[in-house]
């Protein structure tokens, strides 16, 4: 029988939950009008009026938020809550400009916790789990995110950060953690420094891993499940909405149950802006509805995913997000051909011979686009075939060539000679924008 943190919130009739949503955004509309000088203006300017405000389906006629709306009010100008009742800041990594910082106040703090438990909850985490929390702390919201929602829920919460990836293990195993939390790139390292160390995942009692924070196909889900013998769930979530568990996969794993009492979601099309009815693949944008420190009207993500508003299997009746496949703006343009790196990774995840280690260079010589994929080989393969290596090569690249219909230049690299992620991985270098490593 499947149980549930809030039972009555997280299998709500859709009638009911659309009408909660109602209620909430009026709230929210009035007092982003009345506290935050932009949202008054871009409203004023849009002609809705926050008081008569009716129709959920009205969401459409607001004005979007975007990263350079923040940006442009750095650092607090969007708090809609006086600095005395905001209790923590948080803060995107900010690698161009200035970083988007966000405000919590202590109710904030609360319902960011509770939407955690609810989604370890869901994936079978209780009192009795230890959890190893492995998201960095600090500015970044995966460490201490994932760290409340643990303790809220009960759970045995070790905060052992990103790194150090060898006393990761020994703890793993000394402390017989069941639960890791922390990017699928890091846990593939964990999961390779393990395996050097002579760990046997199988005989330890880790069980779920709760991973997101970055874009992971489900071949690398299915390489991260078999190396470390768990059952690997997909987390995702935004700083600017409220950091981890805006979605969560349950044990299903057929999509991420977005909290639809917090958040409203809408897909729409990324070059007219126009709402796209369920299914249809888009870009995600996110209204807060009960959020204090800094509310947020319809952000744009830049994350692509559809929506699927059915009952799942276990019961739940707030939508599902199908496992965001990459960002408008990670998307590659070679020679005119649109490329998501996500593309590149499954077709490479199906091949058994290579590590799931890659790294897309593109390059532009000539005035003409070139793209080149590093992926590393196994020991065994890069000792007893060197002389086969250049065919292996171009069989990748057809490979390629047939999924996503351009030719990359494929160059096997021997073993552990591409950069490790602790967090978030890099897996492009563009070179075309002058980026070096
Ligand atoms: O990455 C929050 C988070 C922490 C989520 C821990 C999950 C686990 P930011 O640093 O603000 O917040 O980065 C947000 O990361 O817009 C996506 O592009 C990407 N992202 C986050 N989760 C996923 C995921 C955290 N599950 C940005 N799949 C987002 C794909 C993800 N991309």
């Amino acid at each position: 029988m499947v149980d549930y943190w809030e039972k009555n919130d997280e299998t709500m009739p859709r009638e009911k939950l659309l009408a909660l949503q109602l209620e909430r955004l009026k709230k929210t509309l009035i007092g982003v009008y009345e506290h935050v000088k932009f949202y008054r203006e871009r409203i004023d300017e849009s002609g809705v009026d926050p008081y008569g405000f009716k129709n959920l389906d009205d969401l459409a006629n607001l004005p979007f938020t975007t990263k350079d709306d923040l940006r442009l009010n750095y650092p607090f100008g969007m708090f809609a809550r006086p600095m005395e009742e905001i209790v923590r800041i948080h803060s995107s990594s900010g690698t161009t400009g200035n970083p988007t910082v966000v405000g919590y106040t202590k109710n904030d703090i609360a319902l960011w916790g509770n939407l955690i438990a609810r989604n370890l909850y869901s994936v079978g985490v209780r009192e009795n789990d230890l959890i190893q929390n492995s998201y960095g702390y600090g500015l970044f919201t995966g460490g201490l995110g994932l760290h409340y929602g643990a303790e809220i829920l009960g759970a045995t919460v070790i905060p052992v950060s990103g790194g150090n990836t060898q006393r990761q293990l020994k703890i793993m195993a000394d402390y017989q953690s069941t639960v890791l939390c922390c990017t699928p790139s890091y846990a593939l390292y964990i999961a390779e420094v393990g395996s050097e160390m002579g760990i046997d995942f199988s005989s330890l009692p880790l069980r779920v891993g709760v991973m997101g924070a970055e874009p992971w196909t489900e071949e690398m889900r299915a390489e991260i499940e078999r190396r470390l013998s768990i059952d690997a769930v997909d987390i995702y979530g935004l700083s600017e909405i409220i950091g981890p568990g805006v979605s969560c996969e349950c044990l299903a794993k057929k999509g991420l149950h977005v909290a639809e009492d917090h958040f409203i979601i809408e897909i729409i099309d990324p070059a007219t802006g126009k709402t796209l009815p369920p299914g249809q693949r888009g870009e995600m944008v996110f209204t807060s509805i009960t959020k204090e420190g800094i509310p947020i009207i319809r952000y744009r993500t830049r994350d692509l995913s559809a929506l699927d508003p059915s009952v799942c299997a276990c019961g739940r009746t707030h939508a599902r997000m199908a496992k965001p496949m990459g960002r408008t703006d990670d998307m590659l343009i070679i020679r005119g051909v649109n490329v998501f790196p996500s593309q590149i990774e499954e077709v490479l995840m199906k091949v058994k011979e290579v590590e799931p280690h890659y790294l897309i260079v593109v390059d532009r010589k000539n005035y003409l686009d070139s793209m080149e994929l590093w992926v590393e080989v196994s020991e065994d393969i890069f000792s007893e075939k060197m002389n086969e290596l250049e065919a292996f090569e171009s069989s990748i690249a057809s490979k390629l060539y047939s999924a996503i219909g351009i030719h990359v230049n494929v160059k096997l690299k021997e073993p552990k000679t591409i950069k490790r992620s602790m967090g978030k991985a890099k897996r492009v270098l563009d070179r075309r924008k002058g980026e070096s490593g």
